[in-house]
């Protein structure tokens, strides 16, 4: 599989410490932009190309590319704080027996640490073969990759096989998070996700964040990171390099200003 006529592009959306506000990593976000019929969203694009046999060729093209843009992104901008990539990982691809070669080729080919990557699998999938899952997971962490869940709160977890997976962090899934101000059930939930990864030693995201009180609400919680359009939606390659030097200008700014106010 090659995106030749650039039809397929990996996006990226910034993932922001809640405390500090920097940006840490970014997840890519795969988009389909036909020269006919404009932009095609994943949700109708997905369930084709499962049909047309593509995922699998699709997901490990996807690979390829997060890792080498992530490999960039150390080269240009230097370890401190050394961001990473998140990628949204086919359940398809998952179980498919090539995967973990596929994932080996990926880090191989870009030189990248693998701790600086995140594979995102969404906790319907984890659930499905959860003994499996456990099994494939494992050899994952072995590699040094780091793992999420994506969508939690939406699946029907098993809290057991959330403990025994060797997961890193639990992405609070956007339902929950962009009805928070108004809701307060979804309040209530989004604050129970956060203190159930506490708890775990989990790190914990809440995605789909649209308004600043919002992430006021994440802070007083103490939700670890964030992620939505409040701070960026997501953003052709070209245009994270532009992202990654305003955000850190931006952060070294604000650091001055509360150090100049609290000497006075
Ligand atoms: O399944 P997953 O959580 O990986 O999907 C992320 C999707 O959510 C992407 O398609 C992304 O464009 C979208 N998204 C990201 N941030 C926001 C947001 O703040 N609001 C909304 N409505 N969608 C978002
Ligand atoms: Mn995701």
């Amino acid at each position: 599989f090659r995106s030749d006529k650039h039809e397929f592009e990996l996006y990226y959306q910034p993932i922001v410490r809640v405390a500090t506000g920097e940006t840490e990593g970014f997840e890519a976000l795969l988009r389909w932009q036909t020269a006919e019929s404009g932009p095609i969203s994943p949700g109708v694009f997905i369930p084709v190309a499962e049909r047309a046999g593509l995922i699998v060729p699709i997901s490990i093209w996807v690979l390829k590319l997060a890792c080498e843009e992530a490999a960039g992104w150390h080269r240009r901008f230097g370890p401190e704080p050394r961001l990473y990539v998140s990628i949204n990982v086919s359940a398809r691809h998952f179980s498919h027996p090539g995967f973990i070669a596929d994932v080996k080729d990926a880090i191989e080919h870009s030189a990248i640490d693998p701790q600086f990557v995140k594979l995102e699998l969404t906790e319907s999938l984890a659930m499905d073969d959860a003994p499996s899952t456990e099994k494939t997971m494992s050899e994952l962490r072995g590699l040094g990759f780091r793992l999420s869940i994506d969508d939690f709160g939406t699946g029907y977890s098993s809290l057991s096989y959330l403990k025994r997976f060797p997961v890193h962090t639990l992405k609070i899934d956007q339902s929950f998070v962009s009805t928070m101000d108004s809701d307060r059930d979804n309040y209530a939930i989004v604050g129970t996700i956060v203190t159930l990864a506490q708890n775990l030693g989990l790190e914990v995201v809440a995605e789909g964040v649209e308004t600043v009180s919002q992430f006021e609400r994440l802070k007083a919680i103490g939700c670890d990171a964030a992620q939505g359009y409040l701070f960026s939606r997501p953003m052709p390659r070209d245009a994270v390099g532009a992202f990654i030097s305003s955000a850190r200008r931006q952060t070294a700014s604000s650091e001055h200003r509360t150090l100049t106010s609290t000497a006075s």
